[in-house]
């Protein structure tokens, strides 16, 4: 232990320090034949060895000071915690009691009064030493142990410290993770309190702001070459290119090693302070393609004149820690049974000036500019305390503590309450609760000119600014892992396009999902929706499924070919029947066109061009109006031609039985005649042979009667139905995703069936009678034409029910509309080609003997 007071006469006052010079104990068997011994301790640490030189040297500034504790001179002990929580907690009774083996509760002898400790270095070992000092209320003043646990005053009452707490470096990290958008990281944490603490606080506000964790691992204390491996594997394995590490370098060390034997490149690290700056990682042979880019957070840099000089003046003599330090600079030993092994001898007059390691390297005064500041606090406070006046002081009765006695908790007192600003530096400095403000400088590893590392400077986090503004970077100036300057992206899906919604992977984190397509009519329209929207009832999505768009409304419409094609025929066919109506006009008086009621042609004409006209009617966007008139000009055009063609062919089956009836009796008159012919003597009474009159069974009056009550039915009917229920224009949704129908709701089932029922009877009627008729032998057949044309009547309305119901939207209506018209044109030619014909072509056999022949010629 380092150790030197100076016996002047000014009063001396020690300041403890503790910094863990050596890495590890040396592992021993745990033989319990012998008395146990403290432990030594191995693998000199240069770093660490600087800041126990640091203190040194900010003690010398201090006794070469007159400005402070003129009149106090500072002398120290200092102690090797070795990394290990035993040997703090040892060093800790043995500096408290002043024996050389610790004896808790004893102190022994009237030495110079101690201060304060400084140190203990990481945080487990902190912890474990402010729990023996709080006990005393004895004051720590630590330079590295940064772990939140020891903002608890309860718990530690007399610990402060000049680093920050990582309750703000693990939300600065958490924020750096969040500022580039990467929502899948890995963690990898140290062995200890400050490992564990920093961790949980980094995962606990990502996992807030929706990132995953995709692997966290924890680094070993003790050398464990298979959890090293396992770690390296859990890395390699994981899609995640975000690594948090928050250890020491010294816990760090064998994983780095593991990671360059693997090569495992394309990763970033973020670094925690306690290895950012680390030499002991950064100059690894060929780290550059594993750790270049990394991004960290490190403590305030400062500039300590005079330190290198210090550092490099160090003489052998004084201490075993420096003696031990020359030794593996000179490679050479001053023990002497290390001599006689064969080490060379060190003569101490060897030339430190031009050592150039960690040791000597000031670059990176971080640790040991806390060091440094530690020390001024601690003198500040025995300054303060010293220069008490007496009456005006805090204690009891307004007293003064004594620099020469004084007890630990009246310096706690004065450095609970102490603002000074550092030397060099100027910086100011106080404890807010024991702790100081988070304020890091954001580190990248870049590469510099003779393939080593370089730390740029890229961005700061300050935990006092306003929230937005905590976190400054500069991302232009980051060059990441193998000299790439964009970005890297660690995500474990790729984010959901709007038009996908997230669907979520059974077992796995949140941040891990597949994009689902929204089904038809539903839609999302941000990234990363959590479902999809069903469109209004109007909308439908479109082919990305991002967007509601109108659906297309759909109508058979006159512009459309169809359309035009449609009213062509339909004009067409009114046309033509108009022209046949002429054409019998102009024969009005001719056998033909009396054979049967001239009224009932007319009114089947009339009720031709009726339904002719009324499907156009039907084309076109529905309307109140045209849905009434298309259906109800339909039935009633219909019943008016059926009910015609029913009148006439009423006539014609009547005439047809007389005419059998004539025929019959005819031959029975003949038959008679002969019968009497035979025998004179019977007598006989022939009966009258049939006259025309009685062929002529129904005047036409009865005909008009028949066709006029028939149609008015239908109009009637039709009537209540346009009263009652009238058919309406309705938006058919629910026929096609995409379309909306515009169509005629044709208001109750029970009114169409029984409108176009009757029709059909109709239809029926004229059908039956007709073919009754059907023989008829006069020459204009018109039964056969009526029977002929009611087939074409039924076959075309029997075809369109398939027809109908098997087509969608507007063809709907076309179809509806092709039945009409091929019905009417199958009746118009049908009932009407075969009597042109004859009237136009041959008007020669249009003679009023054609009528009924049989019946003429047996007149005659
Ligand atoms: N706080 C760590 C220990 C530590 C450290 C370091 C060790 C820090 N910085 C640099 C070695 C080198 C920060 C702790 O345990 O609290």
């Amino acid at each position: 232990n380092l150790r030197g007071y100076k016996e002047v006469l000014k009063k001396t006052v020690v300041i403890g320090g503790m910094f863990p010079v050596h890495q590890r104990l040396v592992s021993t068997d745990s033989n319990t034949t012998i008395p146990p011994e403290s432990s030594d301790c191995e693998a000199f640490n240069f770093r660490t060895f600087r800041w126990a030189q640091t203190m040194l040297f900010a003690l010398n500034e201090i006794n070469n000071r007159t400005d402070l504790l003129p009149l106090t001179e500072l002398g120290y002990v200092i102690y090797d915690s070795c990394f290990t929580i035993s040997k703090a907690v040892e060093g800790t009774l043995t500096f408290l009691t002043g024996q050389d083996e610790a004896v808790p509760n004893y102190r022994c002898g009237d030495g110079p009064p101690l201060s304060a400790l400084v140190g203990a270095g990481g945080s487990d070992l902190s912890i474990a030493t402010a729990r023996i000092l709080g006990l005393y209320y004895f004051p720590q003043m630590s330079y590295a142990s940064s772990c939140s646990v020891l903002e608890s005053r309860f718990q530690y009452p007399t610990f402060l410290r000049t680093i920050p707490s990582d309750e703000h470096q693990s939300v600065a990290m958490a924020k750096l993770v969040l500022h580039f958008g990467w929502t899948w990281v890995g963690t990898i944490a140290a062995e200890d309190d400050y490992g564990k603490y920093g961790i949980k606080r980094f995962k606990e506000v990502v996992e807030e702001a929706g990132v995953c964790i995709s692997f966290s691992e924890t680094l070993p204390k003790v050398s464990n070459p298979e959890a090293i491996e396992r770690i390296v594997q859990a890395v390699l394995d994981s899609t995640a290119k975000i690594i948090v590490v928050f250890s020491s370098d010294v816990d760090l060390s064998p994983l780095v090693g593991e990671l360059l034997r693997n090569n495992v490149t394309n990763r970033t690290w973020i670094a925690s302070e306690a290895w950012v700056t680390s030499a002991a990682i950064s100059r690894h042979p060929d780290i550059l393609p594993v750790l270049g880019g990394t991004i960290g957070f490190a403590v305030k840099r400062a500039e300590i004149p005079g330190l290198k000089e210090h550092l490099l003046s160090v003489i052998p003599y004084n201490d075993t820690l420096t003696e031990e330090f020359w030794g593996i600079v000179f490679n050479c030993s001053m023990n002497y049974t290390q001599i006689l092994r064969g080490k060379n001898r060190c003569t101490g007059e060897e030339m430190l000036d031009k050592l150039n390691n960690t040791y000597s390297d000031v670059s990176q005064l971080r640790i040991t500019y806390n060091v440094y500041k530690a020390v001024y606090a601690v003198a500040h406070a025995l300054h303060n305390l010293e220069h008490c006046e007496e009456g005006s002081g805090p204690f009891e009765n307004d007293s003064c503590a004594d620099i020469n006695k004084f007890e630990p908790w009246q310096l706690m007192y004065y450095l609970k309450n102490l603002r000074f600003t550092v030397p060099h530096t100027g910086e100011e400095i106080y404890f807010n609760n024991g702790d100081v403000d988070g304020f890091y400088e954001i580190l990248n590893w870049q590469s510099d000119s003779d393939g080593g590392i370089t730390y740029t400077h890229i961005g700061y986090y300050n935990s006092t600014a306003p929230l937005d503004e905590k976190l400054t970077i500069n991302n232009a100036s980051i060059i990441w892992n193998n000299d790439i300057l964009e970005t890297p992206r660690s995500v474990c899906s790729e984010r959901c396009q709007p038009g996908t919604r997230m669907g979520i992977r059974q077992g796995e984190p949140v941040c891990c999902f597949d994009c689902i397509p929204c089904a038809d009519g539903e839609v999302s329209n941000t990234t990363d929706a959590r479902g999809c929207i069903q469109c209004d009832e109007d909308y439908w999505s479109n082919a990305n499924h991002d967007e509601c768009v109108p659906k297309t409304i759909e109508f058979l419409d006159f512009t459309e070919p169809l359309g035009i094609t449609l009213i062509a025929i339909a004009a067409f066919g009114a046309l033509a029947t108009i022209v046949v109506a002429i054409i019998f006009l102009i024969h009005l008086n001719t056998p033909l066109a009396k054979v049967n009621d001239p009224l009932l042609t007319f009114s089947l004409l009339l009720g031709l061009v009726i339904t002719f006209l009324c499907s156009i009617v039907f084309l076109g966007e529905p309307q109140m109006w045209s849905c009434m008139t298309s259906q109800v000009a339909l039935a009633v055009g219909f019943a008016l031609c059926l009910s015609s063609l029913m009148g006439k062919s009423a006539l014609l089956m009547l005439r047809a039985r007389a005419v059998k009836a004539v025929k019959n009796a005819t031959k029975a008159a003949k038959a008679a005649a002969a019968a009497a012919e035979q025998s004179p003597d019977t007598a006989v009474i022939a009966p009258a042979i049939p006259q025309k009159n009685d062929v002529d069974p129904i005047h036409p009056r009865h005909q008009r009667v028949i066709m006029i009550v028939c149609t008015l039915i239908q109009a009637v009917a039709c009537t209540v139905w346009l009263i009652l229920m009238p058919p309406h224009p309705v938006k058919n949704t629910a026929a096609q995703n995409i379309k909306i129908i515009l169509e005629c709701d044709t208001g109750n089932i029970i009114f169409i069936c029984s409108i176009f029922g009757y029709d059909i009877l109709l239809a029926l009627l004229a059908f039956a009678f007709a073919f009754v008729a059907r023989k008829l032998e006069d020459h204009f057949n018109e039964g056969k034409s009526v029977t002929f044309g009611m087939l074409v009547f039924f076959i075309v309305w029997i075809s369109f029910v398939p027809a109908y119901l098997s087509t969608r939207g507007k063809f709907m209506v076309a179809v509806q509309i092709f039945a009409i018209l091929a019905s009417s044109f199958g009746l118009l030619a049908c009932v009407f080609i075969p009597k042109c014909y004859v009237l136009l072509v041959k008007p020669e056999r249009n003679k009023e003997e054609m009528m009924i022949p049989r019946a003429k010629s047996r007149d005659a």
